[in-house]
């Protein structure tokens, strides 16, 4: 489909950097420094390229422009901005994008917000986009779409009889059926979709459920090569590939490791001597589980008086998404959580359950947390991967770490040899695997983190990449192995029951 020549085109909602007002009253833009504008920079800069997305400031003006020409220069790669207005934010990001798509494809439809003024501003501004993108490329580039928030991109850019491949990555799930089903746009949504050539998935979970939905709703359409290609009358087919993104795992154990670091992890610890620090990390988001959460650490100190004031969850949010009212009721019933906890919890001797961090933390400080704690929980209802418990391990560098994981996050897949795997509405198991990992042998722990730092090396965003772009090469995608599937097993959920109750 593409060859190593092809420039490439990658779109997403946002450009990655940030625009802040600077001291001289013009803009000052800092990279973005998320695994993925790491991973693509060295191929955006080996082929040449352009990023397309918002900057992030409403009003377009000159300074934008001038901002992101400096930045670009800097960069090795062109960014190109959309242009949205305050009302294209309001109906195609905060409406269509997150109080649709976003509780929709994580199995939350009774958080959806259906409105039909949302979804005409979503096809507004995917078409918007699109139009940036033919302003931009060039025939024979390789266009890589990014997200839930360009579901229709491909089949705007085929509407104005642009021919170059059209590639998408879906960070999120992919919900099933009955699900996808209470979606009004549900026929025209998936028939957008199959304008890509390549649509690629976080795991097997979301390849079935989107193959379910195609079955189902699209009679004409013909599935072969075991599931991984959707033929349609007078269209080209499409790949459907599994590609479970990384990190940059190389550069998190290095930093890890670093003397500024190892001092603050070391300063966290001797705050909490002789303590179990559990750590969660998670934007402020439903999605995340965190009352749940909370409630199973409540359970576990209930159940297993032992474990009081020998464990102290540290608990990051980051603020995001406050405009939205669900959002803001989510802070308020944790902040009523972690009151009640430590409430009834809090002893004389200093010994404060829950440290609770509100804000956004700069990325060493995070990797200091991570290094600091010997337990990380992450416990989403769902997520399309979870990079939180991949980072962890990469920063568990003395390999002692334990990682408690919801099954519903896409990183279960991978990681189910290395993790206590949970179902996060379930609040006794989760209290008794905060249990297992507290008390786990010094052995188990090791051979557990060590499976897991080396999945989460091997398996990093660069791989990702590659595998991604090559799978955009080939005609089809026999030749890529399928990642591991993780459904629960009857016989492991019995054991479970047993010894949870053995007397
Ligand atoms: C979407 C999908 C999928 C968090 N707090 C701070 C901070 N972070 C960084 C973490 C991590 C990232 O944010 C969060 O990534 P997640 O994967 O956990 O979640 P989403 O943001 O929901 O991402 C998800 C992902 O896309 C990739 O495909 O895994 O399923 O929902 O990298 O380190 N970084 C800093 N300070 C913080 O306070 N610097």
């Amino acid at each position: 489909m593409i060859d190593q020549a092809r420039r490439l085109v990658v779109v997403s909602n946002r450009l990655p950097l940030v625009l802040s007002p600077g001291a001289d009253g013009g803009l000052v833009s800092k990279p973005g420094s998320g695994g993925l504008v790491t991973a693509l920079l060295p191929v955006l800069r080996d082929r040449g390229g352009v990023w397309v997305g918002w900057p992030g400031i409403a009003d377009h003006t000159a300074e934008v422009e001038a901002a992101l020409d400096r930045s670009a220069k800097k960069a090795g790669y062109r960014l190109a901005p959309v242009a949205l207005s305050a009302e294209d934010q309001a109906g195609f990001y905060h409406g269509f994008s997150n109080e649709v798509l976003w509780p929709l494809f994580h199995d939350l439809q009774s958080l959806c917000n259906f409105d039909p003024s949302y979804w005409r501003s979503y096809c507004e501004v995917n078409h918007h986009y699109a139009q940036v993108v033919l302003a931009e490329a060039r025939p024979d580039d390789f266009i890589w779409a990014h997200d839930y928030q360009l579901l229709l991109l491909a089949a705007e850019l085929r509407r104005a009889g642009f021919t170059a491949p059209l590639a998408f990555f879906l960070h999120i799930p992919f919900p099933p059926l009955d699900i996808y089903l209470k979606l009004p746009w549900r026929f025209t949504l998936l028939r957008a979709l199959l304008e890509y050539d390549l649509i690629g998935f976080q795991t097997l979970r979301d390849h079935r459920n989107f193959i379910q939905c195609v079955r189902a709703l699209m009679p004409d359409a013909h599935i072969t090569h075991r599931t991984r290609r959707v033929d349609l009358p007078d269209r080209r087919g499409v790949s459907i590939g599994v590609f479970p993104i990384g990190i940059d795992a190389a550069a998190f154990q290095r930093q890890a490791r670093s003397a500024g670091v190892t001092a603050a992890a070391n300063a966290l610890r001797a705050e909490l001597p002789q303590r179990e620090v559990i750590l969660g990390v998670d934007r402020l988001d439903y999605t995340k589980g965190i009352p749940l959460r909370l409630e199973a650490f409540r359970l576990a100190l209930r159940q297993y008086p032992e474990l009081q004031e020998h464990v102290t969850l540290i608990q990051v949010v980051v603020p995001s998404r406050d405009d939205i009212p669900q959002y803001r009721n989510l802070k308020t019933r944790i902040e009523q959580l972690v009151g009640e906890i430590n409430g009834e919890f809090t002893r004389p001797g200093g010994w404060v359950p829950i440290h609770y961090v509100y804000r956004s933390v700069d990325r060493l400080d995070l990797i200091a947390y991570y290094r600091a704690a010997q337990i990380a929980l992450v416990s989403p209802l769902k997520d399309g991967m979870n990079l939180v418990a991949k980072e962890f391990c990469a920063c568990s560098v003395h390999g002692d770490g334990v990682l408690i994981l919801s099954e519903f996050a896409g990183a279960a897949a991978q990681m189910q040899n290395g993790a206590l795997l949970v179902n996060p509405y379930d609040i006794e198991g989760m209290a008794n695997a905060i249990h297992q990992a507290c008390t786990m042998p010094h052995a188990e722990r090791q051979a557990r983190m060590k499976r897991l730092r080396q999945g989460v090396s091997r398996q990093d965003v660069f791989r990702w990449v590659n595998t991604f772009l090559e799978a955009a090469i080939a005609r089809d995608l026999d030749a890529f192995p399928l990642p591991p599937d993780y459904v629960p097993s009857a016989e492991a959920e019995q054991a479970y029951w047993d010894t949870a109750f053995a007397e």
